[in-house]
């Protein structure tokens, strides 16, 4: 089992959970099919979650790290307006690919207080998997992929809640030891700073044992897409449901509001523990995600040389 082979498997759970719950916005398609064991069918077209986390892995695939200028360029490059990106991002990328320096880009946002969106965490869960048993780095190489396009604290901290989540979880695969909800995040919240999303990861362990609704009622649902309204429930679904892919998806698909995003963290945090095979994400969920791209390294590079 390498780096990459967690990287790998969480991407997978991230993909699947972004591609699975983007269905649930498509009128017809309803909870209890997926509960029965009849999810809609496919290909499910994955969104701005998946693209972004494309990125991220190929940074790591590449060079084992992240180097913002280059990550940024990989964004810009890759990309595609209609799979679903934040208003504040469409803008941003679109800046980025002009020639505007993303550390500017960034900044400007939202009259200056830069993102509090949900994308810094949405696609990061990869990233620290990739570095398990080494939250630290974790958390550090997390931060400098969101800065990229959240210049926000609160946005980059849900990203460093997300990656150590991650990281943790992949290394209690490499030890077999599962943690308790309580120590998952315990370890998160170790890496954190006050403000509002710590505040979230708080009042999450002090809900791991109340139902899913009521955990999304007090948490949020990630229907204001804001970091602090997404991340605690997402990273409470992963500690309560870390064995178990399927059952992590479905309460974010329980919860409403983001799913894809939600599903996207919760996945591909879980997926870092279970693996994709067997035990880990169903099969069929797995053949009904549109593919992934291949070529993201290549053009990138490209891309980059051009400018
Ligand atoms: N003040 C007010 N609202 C804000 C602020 C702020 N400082 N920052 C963000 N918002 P964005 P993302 C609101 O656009 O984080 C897709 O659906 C604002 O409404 O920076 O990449 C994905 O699947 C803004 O449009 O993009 C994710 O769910 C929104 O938060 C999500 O979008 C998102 O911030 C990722 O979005
Ligand atoms: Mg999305």
């Amino acid at each position: 089992m390498t780096s990459l082979d967690l990287c790998s498997d969480s991407l997978d759970g991230l993909s699947v959970g972004d591609a699975l719950g983007a269905q649930f916005f498509v009128p017809g398609s309803g909870l209890a099919a997926l509960l029965d064991g009849d999810p809609p069918a496919g290909p499910w077209p994955w969104t701005d979650d998946t693209e972004m986390a494309c990125s991220i892995v190929a940074e790591l695939r590449g060079h084992g790290g992240i180097d913002q200028d280059r990550l940024a360029a990989r964004f810009a490059e890759h990309f595609e307006p209609y799979r679903g990106y934040g208003a504040g991002a469409v803008v941003l990328l679109r800046q980025v690919r002009q020639g505007v320096a993303w550390r500017d880009a960034a900044g400007a946002a939202f009259d200056g207080q830069g993102s509090m969106g949900n994308g810094a965490a949405m696609r990061v869960a990869p990233l620290g998997a990739f570095h398990a048993g080494n939250n630290r780095t974790a958390a550090l190489q997390a931060w400098r992929s969101a800065e990229v396009t959240h210049a926000h604290p609160e946005a980059i901290l849900g990203a460093v809640a997300v990656a150590v989540a991650a990281a943790e979880a992949g290394w209690s695969r490499l030890t077999r030891s599962r943690p308790e909800p309580a120590e998952l995040l315990d370890v998160v919240l170790a890496h954190l700073v006050d403000g509002r999303l710590h505040a979230g990861i708080v009042l999450a362990r002090r809900l791991l044992g109340v139902s899913v609704a009521e955990a999304a009622y007090e948490l949020g649902n990630g229907s204001q897409v804001l970091a602090f309204d997404t991340v605690p429930f997402a990273l409470w679904v992963a500690a309560t449901r870390l064995d178990d892919y399927p059952a992590a998806i479905h309460a974010c698909v329980e919860a409403g509001g983001d799913v894809d995003t939600t599903a996207a963290i919760a996945g591909g945090v879980v997926a870092a523990y279970t693996g994709s095979g067997p035990g880990g994400i169903p099969a069929q969920w797995l053949a009904r995600r549109e593919p992934l791209p291949t070529t993201y390294a290549d053009k990138s590079a490209a891309w980059s040389r051009g400018r």
